[in-house]
């Protein structure tokens, strides 16, 4: 894999980025370079399509091509698969002329899936499935005469076929991390130079999230921790991205070498409330004696400041022109024709409810993730066959929307148990807009300052904003609703049929 000696010295050109480099709700990145070209995936929990596939050629600006998993023959989720379950932190790799991809499936019937393509775009192999390897977070590493071991959270290994799915032995243990430390997972298994690396992460996916590394001579062990460890953490610090960990390093072809990692940005007072998710950051990497040592993830910043610069996302609006949906847009658990169509009405997204409201697991919605902390969405609805608006969704017990139908619009809040009418209005019939704007908070005003705020609200027939309702985002954070995912902002149906003539979201980030 290396034409770099890691002892040899080796310095990565950081220059300047802006980091996150995938910003929203992109966990657990996992990368691998073939010639010029970069391809990285992420998790992608209870949403389908599932594993969305980014390419890049300069490890900053990344497009996302496809979703590895958009049939439900490679990604059957249960209705009742909760938020937070379903697809869990995959691991990418070429290999042999093939891309390899395996990731976690939680939920009844779930386990360990591999599946295989030549290109990353799409479409990727049915699964096959991994029965003999246990837990979360498999990764892919093989041996120079073809020997493949896959390793898993614990950290424990199981030679595996990964043709047939086949594991020969029980797994065996290779490491604990470091002594104390909760949590070691995301294993990563590299030969670089003389040795095997396995970086992994330790300290839990929250605030004490960090990255260690070990290496021997062997993929099977015995490990020696690398004495610096952890190589990267942020636990404790004043850093404005905090929950740094779960990482995977990619060379690159002038030989520098960089990690992907996941962290967050919180916002607001004390605890800090991060609303988009886990995202995706870029580090570069150096190598003394032998160990990788992880570089500044801001390093066009003399200091940390507020807000950071996200990476760039353009403008995004969608027409609905094309028979397809853009591989941004994400539903809940599955998306049948059948409940979601642009061939119903030409140049309209139609909705068929099944589900009565985004409180219930099987709501028709379909959404694309909230990539700035200050932004905007808008989409042109016609009710008139049935009732649905706009959210934002964390889960299926938080979220906040604006919903139009039978002559009225009205703000619905879900906060935990309780759910709420916030505010309604009586409106013409006929389509309108609806909206919703998220403001940061700048200035705290005490320590329980929530994040931001989120105004909901319509187009006046004259194109002047109503907002019906202001609501805190504190209650659509992760350090609120738990779990792993971050916010959704999309359309649904709760009634009857819905058309959505476009849909416009635009980051507000400086
Ligand atoms: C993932 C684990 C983790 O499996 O969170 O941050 C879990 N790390 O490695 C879900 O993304």
């Amino acid at each position: 894999m290396s034409d770099i000696h890691p002892t040899g010295g080796a310095v990565a050109n950081p220059g300047t980025f802006a980091n996150p480099v995938i910003p929203g709700f992109h966990s657990d990145p996992s990368i691998c370079r073939v010639g010029d070209d970069y391809y990285l995936v992420c998790s992608s929990f209870e949403y389908f399509p599932g594993v969305p596939v980014f390419h890049s050629r300069d490890l900053v600006h990344w497009t996302q091509i496809g979703n590895a998993l958009d049939r439900p023959s490679q990604l059957p989720l249960p209705t009742d698969t909760p938020s937070s379950a379903g697809i869990y932190a995959p691991t990418l790799r070429h290999h042999d002329g093939r891309f390899w991809l395996i990731v976690t499936l939680v939920c009844e019937g779930g386990g360990n899936l591999l599946f295989t393509t030549t290109d990353p775009a799409g479409p990727w192999s049915d699964p096959v499935r991994l029965p003999g390897v246990p837990g979360i977070d498999p990764d892919l590493a093989w041996d120079e005469d073809g020997t493949c071991w896959c390793t898993v959270a614990g950290v424990a290994q199981v030679r595996i076929d990964p043709h047939t799915g086949e594991s020969f032995g029980p797994p065996h243990r290779l490491w604990s991390g470091t002594p104390g430390a909760k949590a070691p997972e995301a294993p990563h298994l590299y030969r670089i130079g003389d040795h095997w690396y396995l970086l992994i992460a330790e300290g839990g996916t929250e605030r004490g999230h960090g990255v260690s590394v070990a290496r021997g001579s062997t993929p099977t062990g015995p490990f020696e921790p690398c004495p610096a460890n952890p190589i990267l953490t942020h636990r404790g610090s004043e850093h404005p991205i905090q929950n740094t960990g779960h990482a995977d390093l990619v060379q690159a072809p002038d030989g520098s070498w960089w990690m992907v990692l996941l962290g967050v940005r919180p916002g607001g007072g004390t605890p800090g409330w991060h609303v988009l998710g886990r995202e995706t950051f870029l580090a570069p990497v150096t190598w003394v004696d032998g160990w990788p040592v992880v570089g500044d993830l801001e390093p066009d910043m003399p200091a940390p400041a507020w807000p950071l610069r996200p990476g760039p996302v353009e403008p995004h609006r969608d027409d609905f022109d094309l028979s397809a949906l853009q591989p941004c847009w994400v539903s809940l658990r599955d998306r049948s024709a059948r409940h979601c169509t642009t061939k119903e009405r030409a140049g309209w997204l139609t909705l068929h409810a099944r589900g009565s409201s985004l409180d219930e697991p099987d709501v028709v919605f379909v959404g694309r993730r909230q990539q700035h902390l200050s932004c905007r969405a808008r989409t042109l609805i016609d009710p008139a066959e049935g009732r649905g608006g706009l959210a934002v969704r964390l889960d299926e017990d938080h979220h906040y929307e604006i919903e139009a139908g039978s002559g009225e619009v009205r703000v619905l809040a879900r906060i935990g148990p309780l759910r709420t009418v916030v505010a309604s209005r009586t409106v013409p019939a006929g389509p309108l807009v609806l909206g919703i704007e998220v403001t940061p908070t700048q200035t705290l005003r005490d320590a329980r300052s929530g994040p931001d705020t989120l105004s909901l609200g319509f187009e006046e027939p004259d194109g002047t904003f109503t907002v019906l309702g202001t609501l805190d985002g504190r209650y659509l954070s992760t350090e609120v609703a738990g779990g792993f995912t971050g916010r959704v902002i999309g359309m649904y149906a709760s009634g009857g049929a819905v058309h959505f003539d476009w849909f416009d979201y635009e980051g507000l980030d400086d």
